[in-house]
């Protein structure tokens, strides 16, 4: 046993899904080993166990070169990242701009700038980490980030095909299985599930494989490059310019059925390496037989 993390058994699946958005498909036939993956998000209170250990400095607290952006508005070469905002009203959905603001100062340990705080979050998924900050906390607890197939066959909890993490149907008995977005998106947050933003690891039931929140709460980097350079921007933030893009699953708590149906294990999207946000985490896997 290794703690805090399950056994998935070598096996194969069918990855991806014909029936959502172009970038799943198509549907194929997967060999995965066997591997140990970390039955949650990696938490706030982990990652300041780790800074604590390491100094670690994330991308979003670094210092700006300006002539690595040219042209650039003075104002966002400070350190900062990308805070969700919740709008008054209906807006134009191509433009992510209305709901995500570039703030000095927000970091994992203040996710939504100066003034914010993680305390009282301490078991919430840790968010406002760039790839390179996933990959050095991966390393430093002697683990790796998991490629997008060792992601989606864990989401699936073994399952075969099924549309969500835990079978075809969105809320079996009216029950909210994940952390999403209900009523209107990004304006009316009707929290039917308990939760405006990100939620405790844990909040709601496990997959078959004993895993939390592989859908909904927070996307979760994989060590996968994006490939597809001609997929539009993520349909929930920035990306698509140019940018080296890793791969995010599991939809986070901002996917609303009527805007971003993501929260299902064969969602995808390519995510800019330095980007981080309020709305993705990532976790953790071991490739070793299970004992
Ligand atoms: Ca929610």
């Amino acid at each position: 046993m290794r703690e805090g993390m399950r056994a998935v058994p070598a096996g194969s699946f069918l990855m991806g899904s014909e029936d959502f958005y172009p970038e799943e498909r198509p549907v194929r036939r997967i060999d995965v080993g066997g591997f140990w993956i970390d039955e949650r998000p990696v938490t706030v209170a982990e990652f300041r166990r780790f800074v604590k250990a390491t100094g670690h400095v994330t991308v979003a607290e670094r210092p700006l070169d300006p002539a690595a952006f040219p042209g650039a508005d003075p104002e966002r070469l400070v350190p900062g990242s990308l805070v969700f905002r919740q709008s008054r009203g209906p807006v134009d959905l191509r433009d992510y701009r209305n709901w995500w603001a570039y703030v000095p100062g927000a970091c994992w340990s203040r996710p939504e700038g100066p003034g914010s705080e993680t305390y009282t979050r301490a078991r919430h998924p840790v968010t406002q980490v760039a790839y390179a900050d996933a990959e050095a906390y991966a390393a430093w607890a002697g683990k790796a980030l998991p490629t997008e197939a060792e992601w989606e066959y864990a989401a699936r909890g073994g399952l075969e095909g099924a549309t969500f993490a835990w079978g075809d149907e969105a809320s079996p008995g009216g029950r909210a299985m994940a952390n999403t977005w209900q009523g209107e998106f990004p304006w009316q947050n009707l929290r039917l599930d308990g939760y405006d933003g990100t939620s405790p690891v844990g909040a709601f039931p496990p997959n078959g494989y004993g895993l939390v929140d592989m859908t909904g709460n927070v996307w979760e980097w994989t060590c996968d490059r994006f490939g597809d350079a001609a997929a539009a921007a993520p349909c929930c933030g920035p990306g698509g310019d140019g940018l080296e893009r890793r791969v995010i699953k599991g939809g986070s708590h901002l996917c609303a059925p009527s805007y971003c149906l993501r929260y299902r294990p064969a969602a995808r999207q390519g995510e800019d390496v330095d980007t981080s946000t309020t709305h993705i985490g990532f976790r953790c896997v071991v490739r070793a037989e299970p004992d």
